[in-house]
Parts: structure tokens; C-alpha cells; sequence
């Protein structure tokens, strides 16, 4: 065990019953051309933190402890995506339309991939998911079952989307969830810090929130 200094309040970290969740640091979301640029947005905000979960990611490589990777993405005859999800708003490219990093959130596409500098290596679990959130029609819950793992730390994109729904769903799963502050990021920022504000108020009604230094400094007992 080590007390990971943390908001609303220090939390003692398991390594051993720890898992890493990377949300969604795909193609698609931090590059131009893709699903995030498609609905309007500035993809420049996200690409900014690309170095901090690679630091994230390789404090817990180093301390043994498990790393998971999360993309959003569909199957090519786009089975798993609801036509109320495809049809949302006026998008320039809608999800399975062809870009210029392939099929929109297609499995497989060049665009659905993890950006390189945050390839998964061997061993580590990737996880496919149609949803927001991670949990959704995924393994993700027998898989954090099967390994006892009950505390999980967050990163990734966007931190009100696809990471939020995430932890929220962890959270009501029974698991402890810390989100790493500077290792996650929105197209909005308000949206990033009401995100973090409404998941440590009310004594941690969500979780808690921790940087990325914390975060590896506990894990290495430091
Ligand atoms: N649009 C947006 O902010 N996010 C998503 O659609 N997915 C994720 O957050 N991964």
C-alpha cells in the first residue's frame, strides 16, 4: 500500500489491485481529419497532452502494474452503432464514412488506431468499445474481475465524454477511481473543469483527482 496524495483527500493505492485505463488516445480524436475534428473541434487541445500520458503510461509500465487501453470504435457493417449515435448533429464525416484516415471510428482504420507514441506493447489489454463508456458491451468488467483489480486510475480523452462516462460507471461498479488531471483533456476546457470539480466535490462523489507525478511517485512507494 501507498498513500497517494490526491483531491478531495489522500487515498491509499494497492499496486497489486491497480489497473491504468487509457481512454480513446486514437487517431481519430487527436488528429486532423478525424471523428473529433469532423464535429467542429480543435483536435490541437488533445494532441498537447499526448507526452504526460506517455510519462503516466510509463510510470506504471516500470512498477509492473497494469496498463489498459481503451478505442472507440465500431465493426466495418457498423452493427454495433446505433443509428440514433451515427445520425447525431450535421458532422462533415459521419462515423463508417470514409476520411482521410480511412472509416471514421471503423476497427481497424488507420484513424481508430492509438496515436504511436502511445502504442500498447505486449501484454498489455486493449479493449474495443462501441460506447462512451468502457464498460458497455465490452470484457472490460470480467477482465478487472479475473485479475482482482479494484482501483483504477484514468486517463485520456475527452475527459467529459468518453473518460467521465468511464469512471462514472467504474465508480457505481465498486470500484476506486482517481483521474489524472494533467493526462486527461477536453475540446472544451470549462468542460474539463467542471468535469474534475463535480467528480471530487461532495467528498469525492466520483472519485478523486490526482497529477501524474503523484501518481507515479505513489506507485513507486516515493
Ligand atoms: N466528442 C467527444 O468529446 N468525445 C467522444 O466522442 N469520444 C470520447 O470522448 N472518446
Amino acid at each position: 500500500m501507498s498513500l497517494l496524495s490526491a483531491r478531495p483527500f489522500a487515498i491509499d493505492i494497492d499496486p497489486a489491485r491497480t489497473a491504468l485505463i487509457v481512454i480513446d488516445m486514437q487517431r481519430d480524436f487527436v488528429e486532423p481529419g478525424g471523428f473529433g475534428a469532423s464535429l467542429g473541434n480543435d483536435v490541437t487541445l488533445l494532441q498537447a497532452i499526448i507526452p504526460t500520458v506517455g510519462r503516466l503510461i510509463a510510470g506504471f509500465r516500470a512498477a509492473g502494474v497494469t496498463v489498459i487501453h481503451t478505442r472507440e470504435c465500431h465493426v466495418p457493417d457498423l452493427s454495433d452503432c446505433p443509428p440514433a449515435k451515427r445520425n447525431r448533429g450535421n458532422p462533415a464525416l459521419r462515423i463508417g464514412d470514409a476520411g482521410p484516415m480511412g472509416r471514421i471510428l471503423v476497427a481497424g482504420e488507420p484513424g481508430a488506431d492509438i496515436v504511436p507514441e502511445l502504442a500498447p506493447i505486449v501484454g498489455e489489454i486493449v479493449i474495443d468499445k462501441p460506447g462512451k463508456g468502457a464498460f458497455y458491451a465490452t470484457e472490460l468488467g470480467k477482465i478487472l474481475a479475473d485479475r482482482g483489480i479494484r482501483q483504477l486510475v484514468f486517463a485520456g480523452v475527452t475527459t467529459e465524454v468518453c473518460v467521465q462516462t468511464s469512471m462514472r460507471e467504474a465508480n457505481d461498479r465498486g470500484f476506486e477511481c482517481v483521474l489524472a488531471t494533467d493526462a486527461t483533456e477536453s475540446y472544451f476546457p470549462a468542460f474539463k473543469q467542471a468535469t474534475l470539480e463535480m467528480i471530487a466535490a461532495q467528498g469525492g462523489i466520483v472519485g478523486w483527482l490526482a497529477t501524474t507525478d503523484e501518481i507515479v511517485s505513489a506507485l513507486h512507494g516515493s
